[in-house]
């Protein structure tokens, strides 16, 4: 229902309408028209436009040139305060991960991480580029740096798999925390063709420094992440 005289504009009264009727659809549903929305609900199409603009924006609805527009994909939701691999994430989702490895190779490493990552610059390090899939849709791309030292004899077959399950379970070794930052970026020429987005489309940027048990760190990944399938959650408390 749209109230006309609330101080709730009525685009954004269209967006909760909208975002209701979907619940009731499935990924890749078609939605009414601009016109039907602005006969049904007695608004102009410029408000509707408006609203589903918005909710193109959000990732709630995509648009298709010439045919329309439809439900978007369900974003995965992610917790931040647990420290989850990328297969452990989407099998806790019911969804199937797979891997494909666009890179690896061994490299000697990089000033930059070489500090962090507590080893010399130039002490050799895996680097490992790879495109993670959920359900066969591309999700994310990561550039993970391990010290050979450490992380020894990384096959490729392990990494079709987690890495993750590899240090903890073929290396005995306890993953305990990391530190992430995250920032919105635009996806380049390449990210976007691994990924499937449009060139320029919003995508986040993570880097993450994860620590074994006995505080050494022991990978550095650089992740990029698509803006339309991915939402972070995190609980917090006030002190
Ligand atoms: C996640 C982590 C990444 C980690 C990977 C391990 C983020 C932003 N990144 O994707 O740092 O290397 O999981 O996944 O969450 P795996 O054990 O499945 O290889």
């Amino acid at each position: 229902m749209i109230i006309k005289d609330s101080h709730i504009p009525i685009y954004y009264q269209l967006e909760m309408e909208i975002k209701e009727i979907i619940k009731e659809l499935k990924p890749g549903d078609p939605i009414s028209s601009e016109r039907e929305f602005s006969e049904k609900y007695g608004i102009s199409r410029m408000t509707v436009r408006q609203a589903i603009n918005n909710l193109v924006a959000e990732g709630v609805l995509v648009r298709q040139r010439g045919k329309g527009t439809f439900v978007a994909a369900q974003k995965v939701e992610q917790e931040l305060s647990g420290l989850t691999s990328f297969s452990e994430d989407m099998h806790s989702r019911g969804l199937t991960p797979k891997t494909k490895i666009l890179d690896f190779k061994t490299i000697p490493c990089p000033r930059g991480i070489a500090s962090k990552l507590k080893i010399e610059e130039g002490d050799q390090v895996y680097e490992v580029s790879r495109l993670r899939i959920a359900d066969d849709i591309p999700m994310a791309l990561e550039t993970s740096y391990l010290p050979t030292l450490l992380i020894k004899e990384l096959q490729e077959e392990t990494l079709h798999g987690s890495i993750y399950e590899y240090v903890e379970q073929t290396l005995h070794q306890k993953i305990s925390h990391a530190t992430q930052t995250i920032e919105s970026t635009l996806s380049h020429k390449n990210e976007s063709a691994s990924l499937g987005i449009k060139e320029g489309a919003p995508v986040l940027l993570m880097e993450r420094f994860s620590y074994l048990a006995n505080g050494t760190p022991f990978e550095y990944v650089k992740s990029i992440y698509r803006g339309d399938r991915y939402k972070f959650i995190i609980d917090m408390k006030r002190s």
